[in-house]
């Protein structure tokens, strides 16, 4: 196992758009068993392997409150949204910033689990909010790109002062 290292906003590869997983061997199994490590570690409740500098569709997810149920999604679907809800988000890729996001209250995803078969989950709340913040991520975006363009620029100039405290 190994800590990976995960990438910061405005970095521009978590721009990318993640590409389809061909084939779940033994480099997928173990880029699952590193994610959650780093996970873990953060700590978070969810990472997409794009914030790993990884453009493969793969998110894991561990809303439980003694990290006791890591859910690993491979090529998920978006298949349907109902509802919305408003919560304060996170963001492993955005240190240190918290914003209200609107999201779907309830959504159903399609996707492969690690032995290769399909599943579908219908998931609500925090769980539905984590998984449409990690395909977010998938198709290059994080949860600041939904903020008004002011609370953007707001937040970029934090992390560049931020960045030239640290450095
Ligand atoms: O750890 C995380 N917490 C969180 C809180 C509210 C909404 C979404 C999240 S996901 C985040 C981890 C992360 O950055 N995943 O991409
Ligand atoms: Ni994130």
């Amino acid at each position: 196992m190994a800590l990976l290292p995960i990438l910061r906003f405005p970095d521009v590869r978590l721009k990318k758009i993640a590409q389809p997983i061909s084939c779940i061997d033994e480099s997928i199994r173990r880029l699952v068993n590193d994610m959650a490590e780093t996970m873990y570690e953060a700590p978070g409740i969810g990472l997409a392997a794009t914030q790993v500098d990884v453009h493969k569709q793969l998110i894991i997810i561990d809303v439980s409150e003694d990290k006791s149920d890591l859910r690993v999604f491979i090529n998920p679907r978006l298949e349907q949204c109902e509802g919305s809800q408003e919560g304060e988000e996170g963001c492993l890729s955005v240190p240190g910033v918290y914003e209200k996001v609107e999201r779907s209250q309830r959504v159903t995803v399609h996707y492969l689990d690690i032995d290769g078969r399909q599943q579908s989950l219908v998931a609500e709340g925090l769980l539905a909010v984590c998984l449409q913040h990690e395909l977010d991520h998938l198709n290059g975006k994080v949860f600041v790109d939904h903020l008004s363009l002011l609370k953007q620029a707001r937040i970029r100039s934090k992390l560049a002062k931020k960045a030239r405290v640290t450095a």
